[in-house]
């Protein structure tokens, strides 16, 4: 770490990240609501914002940028470090936090024992992400930071003959300023989705699998949650990263 940064602002983590697992699901994921503070959620805010036009991919829908930068055949190159404000304050938070009493952190046995690599999403309120699994290219575990809005995360298991069911098997609703890991069986086995919808609705304890550990459940007590410009950083260990990368630097560098 630079010894000019400042020290982080005291954020209430928890002893382990066993005190913020979600019970519903299936081993393992973790939520935990105040990950990041205002102040901090601002500032990351400012950066995504104000990143040079080049770095953003517009979709239908809405855009991605990826840091430090994109995939070439499932493997990153390793030209440039992530930069210091993905890192401070969230990988530094991450790695703070025991996954259990007795056991490291939770990319303690990921090939880097980090994440090394990020994708920014700017989701408009109606825009989504079609289900999908994030594949083979990553250690299995996803840390997901989310800003601005909340709304439902969607997962689905496939059917017997393999097609989708349509139906999520569960919803976690993401606040803003929210860690949510997902890990294990849920990454290897269900599939992940937002839907397109300008608002969450049948919101309640029922529905949501993460509803007891939210900061604030009384906020969505009418069952909905209207939606505004969401970001979220995603953060995974890619498994293969290339020293040819920093030779070949300059060809792929991203401003
Ligand atoms: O924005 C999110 O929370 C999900 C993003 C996602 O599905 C992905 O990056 O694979």
């Amino acid at each position: 770490m630079d010894p000019n940064t400042p020290p982080l602002p005291r954020i209430n983590l928890p002893a382990s990240l066993e005190h913020r697992r979600i019970p519903a699901l299936p081993p393992a994921a973790y939520y935990i609501a105040d990950f990041v503070s205002e102040e901090e959620e601002r500032a990351i805010l400012q950066k995504v914002e104000t990143a040079p036009k080049a770095r953003w991919r517009q979709l239908t829908h809405r855009r991605l940028q990826t840091w430090p930068s994109d995939l070439v055949k499932s493997t990153l190159l390793d030209s440039q470090p992530l930069p210091d404000w993905l890192s401070q304050p969230a990988i530094t938070r991450i790695l703070s936090i025991p996954l259990s009493d007795s056991e490291p952190h939770i990319f303690a046995s990921s090939p880097h024992g980090q994440p090394n690599h990020v994708l920014i999403n700017e989701y408009p309120p109606s825009a989504g992400i079609m289900p999908h699994k994030d594949g083979s290219a990553y250690h299995p575990t996803v840390c997901t930071v989310s800003l601005g809005s909340s709304l439902c995360l969607n997962l689905y298991k496939s059917k017997e003959d393999g097609a989708l069911d349509p139906e999520p098997v569960w919803r976690i609703l993401q606040e803003p300023r929210s860690l949510l890991i997902t890990t294990g069986e849920l990454y290897d086995e269900y599939l992940h989705g937002i839907d397109s919808i300008p608002a969450d609705v049948n919101l309640s304890e029922q529905s949501i699998a993460n509803w007891g550990l939210l900061r604030s459940p009384s906020r969505y007590k009418d069952g909905r949650n209207e939606r505004q410009i969401r970001i979220s950083l995603t953060y995974r260990d890619v498994l293969k990263v290339s020293k040819l990368g920093s030779k070949l630097g300059a060809f792929f560098k991203r401003p």
